[in-house]
């Protein structure tokens, strides 16, 4: 064993050692290393056990012969409820030489099958007296006479809810259990809770918000839209030291109060407390005697039960206020430096009965007073009642702002700025992306990208976190899906949405225009006029149900997630099919087209791009991603049968839009950028459309009008076309409207619209007025795509085989990403250093890369100062135009190049 190939992390499902997984054939990935290059991994061994010490074995690959090192799923004996599983792997690679075993690692088992749970759903009973929207409190008490060995809770809620055992919080999440469509699927999370008991007295409860339950969702106002009422269900397993066991259930003998601190909580609006009304509900020994009961609530079901699937809401950075200032008005305010979602946590110290009242917004008037007209009526409001003993410290429990600025409306004394902090909420999930380069607004706009993804993340991708929306808008997040993935590990946030937008998807096929689904028609009047229908479903909406699975797929190599959701993708695209009398085109039902986009009809959302052109686009394009994937999961009646539907109807998309010189008869740069980027037209024309798109924006000043449509993929369209420069001049362009207008203009997250602050100082329309809309933070894709070249190559899903192509330009002198994909970090540097380019790439154990460098002769290369020969990693090298390529793998290759231009 003198091989130096070794495994550095596992994970299961994603995941380093999940507690409270329901998945039936968890899969298992690794990460390997190797200081070599080219190394390869040929063969592995998975033994999964039941102890840390392999002393009983369930389930043993034996060595397979197999270069897979990612997604490989468990095959043993289905799984116990309430296990835990050890594993571990070894590896040999391409000479065989065997690693060590990995570390060992595990994953923990919650209820396998939900005809498991004992426990019942319960509900308060009404108390009339109390305050019409106080939270209510379920909890119970117990006794432990033995010592605990190990204990678990597994728990949820209708609505939102903090549990607390023994004076304390259990678990670190907020929010639990987050949003899904609930009336067919609500998630359970599971906590490992063995050291929080005590023997003696134990006292647990958890106390229930309204959420997205029962509390105010959309812009009409309406609650209660999935039941009138908090429920509560848990099971907490004790087993003891002598190995008896016992459980604690939510049930009947339960106790209630709503007359706890938090009066009110929304999402929206915010929350009210008096700390007066403090109780420590949460230890053991109170009176029972001022307590209501609980009705069980028999008729609820329990097969919606899952088990967390994805990463919970936790507060995953805090920011200190950059100043306390007065406005022009008088208002007193904070600001964060930062538009961000979650809360403000306080220190404060006051009479009993004396108020904190704080207002949330996103940014100041022209006059630098404070403005909240864009929150459509979220009132993101805190207020606080002292109960005057000593310093009390404070943060919200069921509601979330989305918010740069804090008014202080009410405080005892004068407020000092170390008194307050901001506490960042979002899905717990991993960084996996980073990029910077020489040019420092874009290093900024790129941070306000990651920003707009930090904000939107929380638990569902939304819209917007601030203004009476924050929902699951498809087109918002299918837009910007492949961002995402290269910023954050975000397959399972993902996946577990798209399960609510499978379960969501209508009879009909058709994809709602946001998941989970709230709308009716009466919104829909709201946004697009009278429709007549009662489903609504648009293209580049419900194309989220292709688009979002196969990016997954792109980005993590997960062959499950299509197989999944296969239904739910061609459901969706037989939907389109069967619109109006054409089975080859989409030009019927009510579209939202190139949303926002600046070439839009004075008055209208829906960009100048012909809405039927865009519908077409799409379907051409979801049917493409279906058919393919119809072939990776290997149903190739399907593939075939799909295969040639795509080809009706990009025939049918060339004979109404494409004239016989070759140009398009919808004029618009977005129906340049779609026909292309979705390859709808015929070879012979691609060329001279770009070539036009590139001139249109040279004559208009490079000015950026496309909408959310267009914009993500116009920089990917030009520069496959050869105009890499023309990208860069719109990508760097700085008056209005463009992406760095924004940042210019102080932004520091992406806006809803190019124009949401327009040069003379006006505001867009407060109706519909977002500054923290991710959509356009699409273009980071470019960013690690373009400006530093990495891109997945063909059949190279997960990233098993990628590229490294940058897109030298725009003045830029160095640029760099960091990814860390499935198989390890990449790492991809250039460099100009007077005459010449430096070129770095770190390619993953397991995985190859072409490198694509921008020079005609191999004599201008060199690598370590020699010219690159096969050997030692280098598998091919040829030169076609004025590039050269080089096919390697793993390892780290600086090369340099004598510039050509
Ligand atoms: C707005 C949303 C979203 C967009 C829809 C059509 O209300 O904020 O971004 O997808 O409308």
């Amino acid at each position: 064993m003198n091989s130096t190939m070794r495994i550095v992390n596992t994970y299961v499902e994603y995941r380093e050692n999940p507690l409270g997984i329901d998945v039936e054939k968890p899969r298992f990935s690794w990460i390997l290393e190797d200081e070599r290059r080219d190394s390869f991994q040929e063969a592995y061994q998975i033994q999964t056990a039941a102890d840390d010490e392999y002393g009983h074995i369930l389930w043993d690959t034996g060595r397979i012969h197999s270069s897979d090192s990612i997604q490989i799923p468990y095959g043993g004996e289905p799984m116990k409820s309430r296990k835990r599983y050890y594993y571990r792997i070894k590896v040999w690679n391409h000479k065989w030489e065997e690693s060590e075993w990995s570390k060992t690692a595990w994953w923990e088992t919650a209820f396998m099958d939900y005809r498991e749970w004992n426990a019942d759903w319960i509900t308060p009973e009404y108390d009339f007296q109390a305050p019409k929207s106080a939270c209510p409190v379920m909890r119970t008490e117990f006794q432990l006479t033995k010592k605990v060995k190990k204990a678990r809770v597994y728990v949820t809620a209708k609505g939102v809810y903090e549990l607390r055992l023994n004076g304390n919080k259990v678990g670190e999440d907020f929010l639990t259990p987050g949003w899904t469509s609930y009336n067919k699927r609500i998630l359970y999370q599971t906590y490992d809770v063995t050291k929080m008991l005590q023997t003696g007295n134990n006292a647990i409860g958890a106390v229930i918000g309204s959420g997205w339950y029962k509390g105010e969702l959309g812009w009409r106002s309406r609650r209660n839209l999935y039941g009138g009422r908090e429920a509560l269900i848990l099971e907490l397993h004790i087993i003891y030291e002598d190995g008896t066991s016992q459980e604690i259930l939510s049930g009947p003998d339960w106790t209630s109060s709503y007359r706890g601190p938090i009066l009110y909580a929304e999402n929206y609006h915010g929350e009210t407390y008096d700390a007066r009304l403090e109780m420590p509900w949460d230890i053991s020994g109170i009176e029972r005697e001022a307590w209501f009961g609980v009705r069980p609530m028999g008729r609820m079901p329990k097969d919606i039960l899952r088990a967390q699937e994805c990463e919970c809401v936790k507060i995953r950075e805090i920011l200190r206020p950059k100043a306390l200032f007065r406005t022009p008005n008088g208002e007193t305010i904070l600001d964060m430096g930062q538009n961000m979602t979650g809360w403000i946590r306080f220190r404060v110290s006051g009479k009993p009965g004396s108020r904190v009242v704080l207002t949330h917004a996103e940014i100041l008037d022209t006059d630098g007073n404070f403005y909240v007209d864009n929150l459509k009526g979220a009132k993101q409001r805190i207020e606080y009642v002292l109960k005057g003993k000593g310093t009390e410290v404070f943060q919200p429990h069921f509601t979330f702002q989305g918010f740069r600025y804090v008014m202080i409306e009410e405080f005892p004394g004068e407020p000092q700025i170390e008194q307050f902090e901001g506490l960042v909420l979002y899905s717990d999930m991993e960084r996996t992306g980073f990029f910077s380069c020489s040019d420092t607004l874009l290093n900024k706009l790129y941070e306000n990208v990651l920003w707009s993804q930090k904000g939107n993340f929380l638990d569902i991708p939304t819209d917007c976190p601030q203004r009476c929306e924050r929902l699951g808008w498809t087109a918002d997040i299918q837009i910007f899906a492949a961002t995402a993935a290269m910023n954050m590990k975000i397959p399972l946030f993902l996946t577990k949405w798209l399960r609510d937008l499978a379960a969501e998807q209508f009879e009909s096929g058709g994809v709602p225009w946001v998941v989970p689904d709230i709308y009716d028609d009466t919104y829909a009047y709201d946004l697009a006029g009278y429709t007549g229908q009662s489903e609504q479903v648009a293209a580049a909406w419900g194309d989220a149900a292709t688009i979002c699975p196969w990016t997954l797929y792109q980005h993590y190599g997960d062959i499950r997630i299509l197989q999944e959701q296969y239904d739910s993708m061609k459901k969706y695209v037989d939907y389109i099919y069967h619109q109006g009398d054409n089975p080859f085109c989409w030009d019927t039902g009510h579209q939202l087209g190139d949303w926002v986009a600046l070439d839009a009809p004075y008055g209208s959302f829906v960009g100048a791009t012909d809405t039927a052109f865009v519908a077409t686009a799409y379907y051409a394009y979801s049917t493409r991603i279906l058919y393919q994937a119809a072939e990776i999961i290997g149903n190739l009646k399907d593939a075939r049968d799909y295969r040639q539907l795509y080809e009706k109807i990009r025939s049918e998309f060339q004979n109404k839009y494409v004239r016989k010189d070759g140009s398009l008869s919808v004029k618009t740069q977005t129906a340049i950028v779609l026909a292309l980027h979705f390859q709808l037209v015929q070879n012979e024309f691609r060329q001279g459309l770009a070539d036009e798109l590139a001139a249109w924006l040279e004559r208009t000043n490079y000015d950026l009008i496309t909408g959310f449509v267009g914009t993500p993929y116009i920089c990917h369209v030009l520069t496959a076309y050869g105009h890499a420069a023309t990208a860069y001049r719109l990508l760097l362009k700085q008056d209005y409207p463009s992406w760095l207008y924004q940042v210019t203009k102080g932004a520091t997250t992406v806006w809803e619209h190019l124009d949401g602050l327009k040069p003379d100082g006006t505001l867009w329309n407060p109706r519909m007025n977002s500054f923290n809309h991710y959509a356009y933070g699409s273009v980071a894709e470019w960013l690690y795509k373009g400006v530093t070249g990495i891109s997945i190559g063909e059949h190279g899903a997960g990233y098993r085989h990628f590229q490294f192509a940058p897109e030298i330009g725009g003045g830029i002198n160095w640029a760099e990403t960091v990814l860390t994909t499935m198989y390890g970090e990449i790492r991809a540097f250039w460099r100009r250093c007077e005459d010449k380019i430096d070129f770095h790439l770190k390619v993953p154990v397991n995985t190859t890369a072409e490198i694509i460098l921008p020079v005609s002769q191999l004599e201008s290369i060199r690598e370590s100062g020699k010219r690159p020969e096969l050997g030692n990693g280098i598998h091919h090298i040829k030169t076609e135009g004025a590039q050269i390529y080089i096919h390697v793998g793993s390892g780290n290759y600086n090369f340099e190049c004598m510039e050509t231009k």
